[in-house]
């Protein structure tokens, strides 16, 4: 993960170079604790609250300030503006902020709540995996296994992102939501580009 900066005039960014102005910036944070801090606010929204004392809403949602408090006992150096410089500038929209609430857009294992539907879903979606569980899938069906939903993607490269996770050579597999939607299932936009939904019955796939 690249580096995030400030500028003064247009805010958190990528990299050491304002996207819209080349001066006015400050250094915020290092590309690899992003990606720690990252990680472990991540995992506490979505996994292990309770370990790190988070008391997360039935929709998810905690203080920001809680949030920061909670990283700060495992990241002394980082502050309140690192974080939401991570969370601002996360790539694929992994937080979502409502006044000063903040919670995980999806990814969850632990039981919430979210609300459902309401955005507009493309007819094809994706799904990256490895391909020791392609007959399984055949078979069952994608199931959301240790998460609340099964995650999908409108993005072929992105899916084999998140099949690389899983596998060197992952499988790519198109689930037909056009049809999903028709027959009456729920599916969500999470984030900048993930969908979920409770479960994708074997008929809606195909393998790419
Ligand atoms: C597989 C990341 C056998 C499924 C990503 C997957 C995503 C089955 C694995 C988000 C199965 C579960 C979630 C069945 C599903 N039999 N295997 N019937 N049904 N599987 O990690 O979708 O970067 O829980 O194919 O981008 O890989 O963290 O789900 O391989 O959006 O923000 O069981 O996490 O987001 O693996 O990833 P996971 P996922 P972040």
């Amino acid at each position: 993960m690249s580096n995030i900066s400030q500028c003064d005039i247009h805010g958190y960014f990528d990299g050491e170079h304002c996207p819209e102005c080349e001066d006015n910036w400050n250094h915020i944070l290092s590309g690899s604790q992003r990606k720690k801090v990252s990680k472990f606010i991540s995992g506490a929204l979505r996994h292990f609250p309770d370990d790190v004392g988070l008391e997360l809403d039935e929709s998810g949602w905690v203080e920001f300030k809680i949030l920061v408090e909670v990283a700060q006992r495992k990241y002394d150096d980082v502050d309140r503006e690192a974080i939401r410089a991570i969370v601002q500038t996360d790539p694929k929209g992994r937080f979502e902020i409502d006044g000063n609430l903040i919670r995980a857009a999806y990814g969850h294992s632990v039981e919430v709540d979210l609300e459902s539907g309401g955005t507009p879903v493309p007819d094809i979606l994706y799904h990256g995996t490895a391909p020791e569980n392609v007959e399984p899938i055949q078979q069952d069906g994608l199931q959301p296994m240790t998460r609340q939903q099964v995650h999908l993607t409108d993005s072929i490269k992105e899916a084999e992102g998140v099949g690389k996770r899983h596998s060197r050579e992952p499988t790519i597999l198109h689930v037909d939501a056009e049809q999903m939607i028709n027959d009456g299932k729920t599916i969500t936009k999470r984030g900048k580009s993930v969908y979920t939904v409770e479960s994708v019955p074997p008929t809606y796939i195909s393998q790419l």
